[in-house]
């Protein structure tokens, strides 16, 4: 893993939103994690989350097109798991966020041959804590493309964004009926090769386009929520017990669903 972020990276992360961070890992170590998302992908079947969450399935509708989706892949996958919960890639993001993270949930976002594009969204609104530091990192297992649906973000629009969430629908410029100012910034694509990875803030705005190919486009990617932050009220991805035990403005620190990097 190459885990040297320059200070141009950093200052660019903090005025963008974004960054690209280029041969994040290498050939290898591609391959190694692609084995285990794909392990992990396969022994869930049609089940969006890996260990609960039976109400969650694959169905026919648009946003099932979007892209295949499966989440907290390291609950059931040690590969995955030393990937995403690594301390090397913990120290990224603090020198990112200058805050320390834990875990909220990992996805795999495999868009498939003639995919639907992913709509142009924020990613905080959708999560149990509100926080202006929230981080997703996003890798590419293979090439992202503008042909296939590589990500684009808008830069500077996390300086611009509430809480207020438009959804991932058809219409991929609903945010910026929520967010009018933001169809004012010139968006930026970031075509990706194999081991390319990007980070961006869970208020910066981002969307990726339609895969007009026939091959797969598949990214692991993996959403950290600041250590302290609180609960919203907001289920998103907690397991029915941990979400019943839960009242607005309790602090988020499970060590077990939601470990310290
Ligand atoms: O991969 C995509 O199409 C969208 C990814 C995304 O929204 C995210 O990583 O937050
Ligand atoms: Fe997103």
């Amino acid at each position: 893993m190459n885990t040297d972020l320059t200070s141009e990276q950093i200052e660019s992360y903090q005025r963008d939103g974004f960054v690209l961070h280029r041969n994040f890992l290498n050939p290898q170590e591609v391959q190694e994690l692609k084995t285990g998302v794909m392990e992990a992908v396969e022994s869930m079947g049609r089940r969006k989350v890996s260990t609960d969450r039976a109400d969650m399935v694959d169905g026919e509708k648009y946003y099932d097109k979007v892209f295949t989706q499966r989440l907290n892949l390291w609950r059931i996958n040690d590969c995955v798991k030393s990937y995403m919960l690594s301390p090397e890639l913990g120290s990224m993001l603090e020198s990112l966020e200058n805050t320390k993270f834990r875990m909220w949930h990992d996805q795999a976002l495999i868009k498939e041959p003639f995919g639907n594009p992913t709509a142009w969204h924020l990613d905080n609104p959708y999560w149990s804590f509100y926080s202006k530091n929230a981080v997703s990192i996003w890798i590419a297992l293979e090439p992202a493309t503008l042909e296939n649906g590589c990500m684009w973000f808008s830069p500077g629009s996390h300086r611009l964004a509430r809480y207020d969430n438009s959804g991932i629908g058809q219409n991929l410029a609903d945010l910026f009926n929520v967010y009018p100012e933001m169809a004012e910034i010139d968006p930026v694509a970031v075509p990706m090769q194999p081991g390319d990875c990007s980070f961006h803030n869970g208020l910066t705005a981002h969307g990726a386009g339609a895969n007009m190919t026939r091959g797969r486009r598949i990214a692991m990617t993996c959403a950290y929520m600041p250590e302290g932050s609180t609960f919203n009220g907001q289920r998103n991805i907690l397991p029915d017990s941990y979400f019943n035990s839960l009242t607005v403005g309790d602090t988020l620190e499970n060590d077990d669903w939601n470990p310290r990097l």
